[in-house]
Parts: structure tokens; sequence; C-alpha cells
């Protein structure tokens, strides 16, 4: 692996009247994941921290300031024979409903955090979404074939370190 660039995704949390978790992915307009159900997130910039690129991303995506982020996880991606890897820094972070718009990029909804569309999200998801729900921080690694679709081989770890 010769090169790698630094991603970011970040699940905002809420709760329904009922106590339910809710979690707001957004369906990916264009780009990478385009047609997917997606967390907010994008490539960190040069001068930029993770966190600072986190946050960044999750307002231009959703439209919603967050202040605290958790880090949850670190997920590792090669496609094929592609020499770029991708090393992309999961967070969760508290959200109110109320402020989310739609942007150019992502069309927003809130789900049922325990019942993900999972057949419509990247395929690695719903291997390690569990940690999450669970809150047990995690580092998992996907190798996918050329397609971006088939995932090859796979690690996922429960980690206590981020
Ligand atoms: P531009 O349009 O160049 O500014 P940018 O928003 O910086 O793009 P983008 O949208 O390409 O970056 O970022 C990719 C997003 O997709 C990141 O939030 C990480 C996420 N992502 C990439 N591979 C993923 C995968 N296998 N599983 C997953 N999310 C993935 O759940
Ligand atoms: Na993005
Ligand atoms: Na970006």
């Amino acid at each position: 692996m010769s090169t790698k660039k630094i991603l970011t995704l970040v699940f905002l949390f809420s709760t329904d009247a009922a106590g339910k978790r809710l979690v707001l992915l957004g369906m990916k307009k264009r780009g990478f994941g385009v047609g997917l159900w997606n967390g907010f997130g994008g490539k960190v910039e040069p001068g930029e921290t993770i966190e600072q690129g986190a946050r960044r991303e999750v307002e231009e995506e959703s439209g919603v300031h967050v202040e605290t982020l958790h880090p949850a996880g670190v997920l590792w991606f090669e496609f094929g024979t592609d020499p770029m890897g991708l090393e992309c820094h999961v967070f969760t972070a508290n959200a109110h409903e109320g402020t989310v718009v739609e942007t150019e990029e992502m069309r927003p909804q809130w789900w049922d955090a325990e019942a993900l569309p999972f057949d419509s999200m990247w395929p690695d998801d719903i291997l390690w979404w569990d940690h999450i729900l669970k809150r047990q921080q995690f580092a998992a690694a996907f190798w996918f074939a050329a397609d971006q679709k088939q995932i090859l081989r796979q690690a996922v770890n429960a980690v206590d370190v981020l």
C-alpha cells in the first residue's frame, strides 16, 4: 500500500418520544457511494485535524453543528489492486431533529438505529454496526473487489483505545 486518504464518517443520534434511538443517514446524491444511505463525512483537508474535518463535513452535508464527537471506530478499505487505501474515522454525536437540512450531496432521513437499511448501505456497515449500538469501539479492515461491492476479506475487532 503506497498511499492513503483519511476520511471521516459521522452518525448523528437522536431519540424519539418513546425513547427509541434514531440515527440520521443521508442518501448520497453524487460521488463516492452514490445511491447508498451513508453517515456524513468526507476527506480530511490539509491543515485540519480529523475531528475538525468530521465537524465540517457534518455541517456541510446535513446543516447540523455538532459540539462533541465520540470516537467510535477506525475502518480501513482497499479496493481491488488500487494502491490507494482509505482510513476512515468513525464518530457518533448527538443531534436534534429540527436542525437537519437537505444539501446538494445528501438527502437526510432519520432511521430506527436498530433497523437500518443495510441492503442500501455500504456492505461493510452491517458487519460493525452492532459495535456502535453497544458503544464498543472497533477497528476493522475490508478488502473489496474492484467493483466496490463485494467484500473479499474482512477483519473486525473490538478495541478500547480510540
Ligand atoms: P468531495 O465531493 O470530493 O468533497 P468528500 O465529501 O470529501 O468528497 P466523499 O463524499 O467521497 O468525500 O467521502 C466518502 C464518504 O464515504 C466518507 O464519509 C466515508 C464514506 N465511506 C467510504 N467508504 C465507505 C465504506 N466502505 N463504508 C462506509 N462508508 C464509507 O460505511
Ligand atoms: Na462527503
Ligand atoms: Na470534502
